[in-house]
């Protein structure tokens, strides 16, 4: 088993509740057990302003699925959601990106581990350090640290305890 963290965004169609969903979703697949979930945040978008506030959270999973397949699962969950790719940072239903995979570093065409923006995203470290505040990166830094260069601009928490709604 491994433990892996994933991110999870919406600013349409009500975020909180797509959210909400969606963890139930992850948890619903066979091979992937959610074992934490954060707070659930507010967020101003980052990237064009002419879109929706976000809703953010994060889950820790346990998973027996190898990366690519766990990518797999959460595009599908994505799509289930009605997600449409369309502009690149635009508006969309669900977000779920794949933030750590224990503590591999993958750089493939579909996948890059940790993700590439984490260390710049308050929306995605907040929540993480709400499941693990102990988290280390494989580049050895560490979570904590991280969530204090990034402050607390532009996110507030909305609900604290799972489920939020
Ligand atoms: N901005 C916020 N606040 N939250 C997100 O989840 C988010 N996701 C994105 C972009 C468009 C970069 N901006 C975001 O993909």
């Amino acid at each position: 088993m491994i433990t892996a963290y994933i991110a999870l965004g919406s600013n349409l169609d009500n975020p909180g509740l797509q959210l909400q969903r969606a963890v139930d979703d992850l948890d619903s697949v066979s091979g992937i057990e959610v074992t934490g979930v954060s707070k659930l945040y507010i967020s101003k978008p980052v990237g064009p302003q002419d879109q929706p506030d976000y809703c953010n959270a994060a889950v820790e999973i346990q998973t027996n699925l190898e990366p690519l397949a766990l990518l797999d699962a959460t595009q599908t969950i994505e799509n289930h959601h009605g997600r449409v790719r369309t502009i690149r940072w635009g508006a969309r239903t669900l977000d779920l990106d794949m933030i750590l995979y224990g503590d591999q570093v993958i750089n493939s065409e579909r996948l890059t581990v940790p993700h590439y923006q984490m260390h710049v995203r308050n929306f995605v470290v907040l929540p993480l350090f709400d499941i693990n505040p102990e988290l280390t990166l494989p580049s050895g830094r560490l979570l904590t640290q991280l969530k204090d260069e990034l402050g607390n601009d532009g996110i507030d928490v909305m609900a604290e305890q799972y489920p939020w709604l």
